[in-house]
């Protein structure tokens, strides 16, 4: 899954791709380079970051999914909002990305009508206030049992139990020590709830807290490292930015861990 932020302050990529034409263009590469999701989001989660209305937020996100969709990309619509979603799959997005795990009580009857896949994403708190303090007792089986009465509530409304797809939601909430623990055994036992599982290590600052300061963009490699040990875990697909790197070291990590080169 390549990352497309059609945001002015995404913490990598924000401002970059807020001209449509230039997100457009950005989305294209990244499909051509071979990943085989682009994900589409108006709405930065970073922490300390500001809400954005759903007309402010469909607006920058809908004409981009029209044109990668028109163009024949697969695409997901990264939004926490049902009137959003429901515009984004109106476009042409195949996948509903909602990193609160349908926290909008209207969105499973969205993703349930449209049939579209759906990527459910833990997070503790919100992000304004996320990274201040995240507790957990035991944070592998919190994040699964989370994800797992979120994949209860979609399937009660009518999404099919094989469209749905969990994410630990790598620095949402969490701590260096959370971000470890569940990309060490989290992803694994994620996995073995039966649905495939996403992970988005991409970039983010838990990176920094282990080896110090880097840009984002110098960081594809370090998250090469985190992607890699999700897939030996079980992953079935990483959300990033640098499509080359991480097809790559993916395609590698597949070779060993499941001898599908
Ligand atoms: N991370 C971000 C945004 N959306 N969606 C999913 N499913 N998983 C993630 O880890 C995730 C996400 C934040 O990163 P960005 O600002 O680089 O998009």
């Amino acid at each position: 899954m390549g990352v497309l932020n059609v945001t002015p302050d995404s913490f990598s990529d924000g401002g970059r791709f807020l001209d449509q034409d230039a997100a457009v263009a950005h989305g294209l590469r990244m499909w051509s380079e071979g990943a085989d999701l682009i994900d589409v989001g108006g709405e930065s989660t970073r922490p300390g970051a500001a809400d954005v209305d759903s007309a402010e937020e469909a607006a920058r996100v809908v004409p981009v999914i029209a044109a990668l969709a028109g163009s024949g990309v697969l695409v997901s619509v990264d939004t926490s909002k049902s009137a959003v979603a429901a515009a984004g799959v109106e476009a042409g997005a195949a996948v509903i990305n909602d990193v609160t795990a349908f926290s909008d009580p209207a969105m499973a009857a969205v993703a349930a009508g449209t049939g579209c896949g759906v990527v459910l994403m833990h997070m503790q708190g919100s992000p304004r206030t996320m990274q201040a303090d995240p507790r957990y007792g035991d944070v592998v089986a919190e994040v699964r049992d989370h994800l797992l009465r979120r994949a209860g509530v979609a399937i009660a409304a009518g999404v099919a139990a094989e469209r749905i797809c969990l994410d630990p939601g790598i620095g949402f909430g969490k701590n260096l020590r959370h971000n470890l623990d569940l990309l060490a055994t989290g992803v694994a036992a994620l996995a073995a709830t039966g649905h495939p599982v996403l992970v988005g290590a991409s970039r983010k600052s838990f990176l920094e807290r282990i080896l110090g300061p880097i840009p984002p963009d110098e960081r594809d490699t370090a998250t090469a490292a985190a992607h890699v040990l999700a897939i030996a875990g079980g992953a079935a697909a990483i959300r990033v930015h640098s499509v080359v790197e991480g097809l790559r070291s993916a395609r590698v990590a597949d070779a060993i861990v499941r001898g599908t080169p």
